[in-house]
């Protein structure tokens, strides 16, 4: 936690000493160079944001896509706003364009290559912002024929090494979504299918400490449950939706389940699960 909050740190700082640079040399930056800042780091700020905040909060993907968008066009106007309109235009479209792909590339991306994205995302980020740097100090120096320290790349280059050191072998601590964790679990999933009036399969058989998860789709026209009896386990779906729900059986011996819904078992929506012991 420590450790992201200071590398936010240094990309924010990073970000504003570009920014500020280009600010305080407006007069000395062509108006190219101007369009080539501002597209590029409003593209870049995009992509970065869009994938981190991808990959943080993957359950609110509709809003991050927004605000990275946002986030995006705005570093791209701020950018470009020292310099003329078609700088500004173009700084707010690649930004937006950035946010967009960012948010798509971390969804996109399977869970065991979340923080490979990551590294790559946030090196590719400061080499750009280093080259983009390295561009408004060859600019200015073309123009202003002097060389103090402060044109020279190097605190910029020392604060990019600085970035990139604290940065190696580090993981990002990623949200463990449901959806993030199943491809890594071992559980067996059972699927049953409710109708009108009965499970199938009639009949599961599962060993004794194997957690298994049930997963009840209803493809009939009336509500339906699972209940194992004598067990905290329910499953619930409407006509069309499903339900599941992991459990662990630590007797062995023949369980029954049946759906609640009044009449529903008298007419025969009755399945047994057999829990064989495990040697
Ligand atoms: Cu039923």
């Amino acid at each position: 936690m420590i450790q992201s909050t200071m590398l936010s740190v240094v990309f924010i700082l990073l970000l504003s000493w570009l920014i500020i640079f280009a600010y305080m040399y407006r007069e000395k930056l062509s108006h190219m160079v101007g369009m080539v800042i501002s597209m590029t780091v409003g593209m870049i700020v995009g992509i970065s944001v869009g994938t981190l905040s991808a990959i943080l909060y993957p359950e609110s993907f509709f809003e991050v896509t927004i605000i990275s968008m946002l986030i995006g066009g705005l570093i791209g106007v701020i950018a470009g706003y020292p310099f003329s309109l078609t700088a500004i235009l173009d700084g707010l479209m690649s930004g937006i364009m950035g946010g967009m792909m960012g948010t798509m590339l971390g969804l996109m991306v399977p869970p065991e290559n979340q923080n490979q994205l990551l590294n790559i995302i946030s090196l590719l980020t400061v080499g750009v912002f280093f080259l983009v740097y390295l561009l408004q100090v060859s600019e200015i120096n073309k123009v202003g024929k002097r060389s103090t320290s402060l044109f020279q790349p190097l605190p910029y280059f020392l604060v990019v090494c600085f970035f990139i050191f604290s940065f190696h072998g580090y993981s990002f601590e990623v949200s463990n979504g449901s959806s993030l964790h199943s491809s890594h679990s071992e559980n067996r999933v059972v699927m049953i299918d409710a109708g009108e009036y009965q499970f199938t399969p009639g009949q599961i058989q599962v060993s004794q400490n194997e957690e298994i998860t049930f997963t009840l789709t209803n493809n009939g026209s009336e509500e339906h449950d699972f209940e194992i009896k004598g067990l905290d386990y329910h499953l619930h779906a409407l006509p069309g939706g499903s339900d599941s729900l992991s459990f662990t059986f630590t007797e062995p011996g023949t369980y029954q389940a049946v759906c609640t819904i009044p009449g529903h078992k008298e007419a025969g929506m009755i399945a047994t699960v057999m829990v064989t012991e495990s040697e």
